[in-house]
């Protein structure tokens, strides 16, 4: 009985561990413009793509019981009609077409994002993340990403050994590390904490290289950012980072 007792309380302790921990998802709490637009892709390319499928096993289904051998149907003998070929390419092309309209519009919006508030580089580390707020003197490793909440933060990625792959999925960002090039990713988060992770199969400590973004109101953000801009932010980093990418970014800024 106690050990029951036991058991339940580890299992507690695991669950409140979990719910603490939990990778967020662009699934179930879509927390950014393009987190909703690839939910809502999705669901749509889903219903257009969802006739096909119901066709396809309806009419398998169908034929196997309906001329089963043990019935001693007699197999047909034609092998070729026209309208009915030419009718299961053209409408799967359509449906191609409409699924890709909206998806390249997407991913449109995701390389060309609006003016941002707040450009951070994001460098990829074997292993762990580190992020730069040019300008502000702000050098973070190994920790959260914080920034300001409904405001347009661009990131910069980049990385300084191997391929990473910095994906956070609530907020619709997943964009490849590489080393010697930057890339582009945006979001405007809503407040709140959400999870992410390398993406990219980096090496022997791969997973641990979890991502943690925090999102604060505007005004609490910038308490935050006059706070370690003070400070220097430097202490945490002890490996070795990029140099010069800072001065391709922009000009610092209050955000309030
Ligand atoms: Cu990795």
């Amino acid at each position: 009985m106690l050990s029951f007792f036991n058991h339940a309380a580890v299992s507690a302790r695991l669950l409140a561990l979990l719910q603490e921990h939990r990778v967020t998802t662009w699934l179930t709490d879509p927390s950014s413009p393009i987190a909703l637009a690839i939910r809502s892709d999705i669901g749509h390319a889903l219903l257009i793509i969802m006739p096909f499928i119901l066709i396809a096993w309806g009419g398998l289904i169908y034929c196997i019981i309906k001329f089963r051998a043990s019935r001693g149907h007699k197999p047909a003998t034609f092998t070729h009609n026209n309208p009915l070929e030419f009718a299961w390419t053209a409408l799967p092309l359509m449906a191609v077409i409409l699924v890709m309209i909206p998806a390249y519009k997407l991913l449109h919006h995701m390389d060309y994002g609006p003016h941002p508030d707040l450009s951070i580089t994001v460098v990829g580390h074997q292993f762990f993340w580190e992020f730069k707020y040019p300008g502000y003197g702000i050098d973070r490793a190994n920790e959260a990403l914080v920034v300001p909440a409904n405001r347009n933060i661009s990131l910069h990625i980049t990385s300084v050994d191997v391929i990473h792959g910095f994906y956070v999925p609530s907020l619709g960002v997943q964009m490849d590390a590489v080393p010697g090039h930057i890339n582009y990713a945006w979001f405007n988060a809503k407040p709140g904490t959400y999870r992410g992770q390398c993406a990219m199969l980096c090496g022997r400590l791969h997973s641990k290289m979890l991502i943690t973004v925090i999102a604060l109101p505007p005004a609490q953000f910038q308490t935050w950012l006059d706070n370690h801009a003070k400070s220097g932010g430097q202490a945490a980093l002890r490996r070795r980072a990029q140099p010069g990418l800072a001065s391709l970014f922009l000009a610092p800024r209050s955000l309030s």
